[in-house]
């Protein structure tokens, strides 16, 4: 029995008098990826503003590094000591094979408003995706994007011959791994914490993230070149452990999903803006660097080496991550007719 229904089940026991809304107020503990200010930490205030100005209830918040690594975060969730996480594909990936369908290059479109409608409306995104992570104990709330990806490196590069013997940094995705290899370059998969201290030691030359992370973590500081590939947006998922979640009062169920929605609304809007801001600073504060789009021509060398990362993920995947990827692009397929 969760923690909330023992309480419920006292106070029902107990009589009326206890059986304030009051007396079953419980701290609900978030982990996340990011601080405060950064797309996660927008969702997550979003989120706790909605529960505690609808509830008793509060949500203390643990950004990047209070937990250790998003790896550990997750352990601690399914384990039930935290009940809420942000957590993204390039995280969860080794865990739920199909979340890395998320990562595989040029599947998402590079217009904002499209991203948008397939994360708000999509079959795949609000119901396949909630089953699958349901197996592995949790509830999924949220899908949304954080920006497009750029790639940044001590060189320029307009193709994958440019990026042979560049070592990359990934996120410990095995489709991440694949994703460079096959764009020409040569991988290193490492949690965030390691990232600052192998650009600077140059155990690595380069690195993916949207362009608002790149300037609010100084990663342009630590690199000459940022390119727009086209390849992908980031994507993250706000989740719940499911079993605290069973647990808890349709009312207090219907707080979390109608805080989830309001969260979503917010962060979708803001999230068109986000590589804007992010490229307006580092215009502004490193007007030396170099910003780099690549043509549609050039885009067309990786487009094409982008097939044989999706092979490489159905084969992981197997027939659901198949299944899962048809329903993406036939829910992409929808947002391009309606969110022009
Ligand atoms: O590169 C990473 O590992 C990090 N990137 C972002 C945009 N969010 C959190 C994640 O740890």
């Amino acid at each position: 029995m969760g923690k909330t229904q023992v309480k419920t089940l006292l106070c029902a026991m107990a009589g009326l008098a206890l059986c304030t809304s009051a007396a079953i107020a419980d701290e609900w503990k978030y982990v996340m990826e990011e601080g405060l200010t950064d797309p996660q930490g927008m969702y997550a205030l979003k989120f706790k503003e909605e529960i505690e100005k609808n509830s008793d209830h509060t949500i203390k918040i643990y950004p990047v590094g209070s937990l250790g690594e998003s790896t550990d975060a997750m352990e601690q969730v399914q384990a039930g000591l935290l009940q809420f996480i942000d957590q993204s594909p390039g995280y969860t990936g080794s865990m739920i094979p199909e979340a890395e369908a998320f990562l595989v290059p040029y599947l998402l479109p590079t217009s904002p408003k499209q991203v948008n409608y397939f994360f708000k409306n999509g079959k795949a995104v609000n119901e396949d995706f909630h089953k699958i992570y349901r197996e592995h104990g949790l509830e999924l709330l949220s899908m949304f994007p954080e920006g497009e990806q750029a790639v940044t490196t001590m060189k320029e590069f307009r193709s994958p011959k440019d990026l042979e013997g560049v070592k990359i940094r990934t996120m410990p995705s095995p489709l991440l791994l694949e994703t460079y290899k096959a764009f020409g370059a040569s991988p290193i998969a490492m949690g965030w914490s390691e990232l600052i201290g192998a650009l600077k030691t140059n155990m690595v030359d380069g690195q993916e993230n949207p362009t608002i992370w790149i300037e609010a973590y100084g990663l342009d500081n630590l690199t000459k070149v940022l390119t727009y590939t086209g390849h992908n947006h980031y994507v993250t998922a706000v989740m719940a452990n499911a079993e605290f979640y069973d647990g808890l009062s349709d009312k207090d169920k219907k707080l979390i999903q109608d805080a989830s929605t309001k969260a979503l609304d917010y962060i979708l809007k803001e999230a068109a803006n986000l590589d804007a801001l992010g490229i307006g600073r580092i215009v502004r504060t490193n007007p030396g660097y170099k910003i780099v789009t690549l043509t549609a021509d050039e885009r067309k060398a990786f487009k094409a080496r982008a097939v044989q990362v999706e092979k490489a993920f159905v084969k992981k995947a197997g027939e659901r991550g198949q299944k899962i990827i048809d329903q993406m692009k036939a829910d992409l397929a929808t947002a391009a007719k309606e969110a022009k």
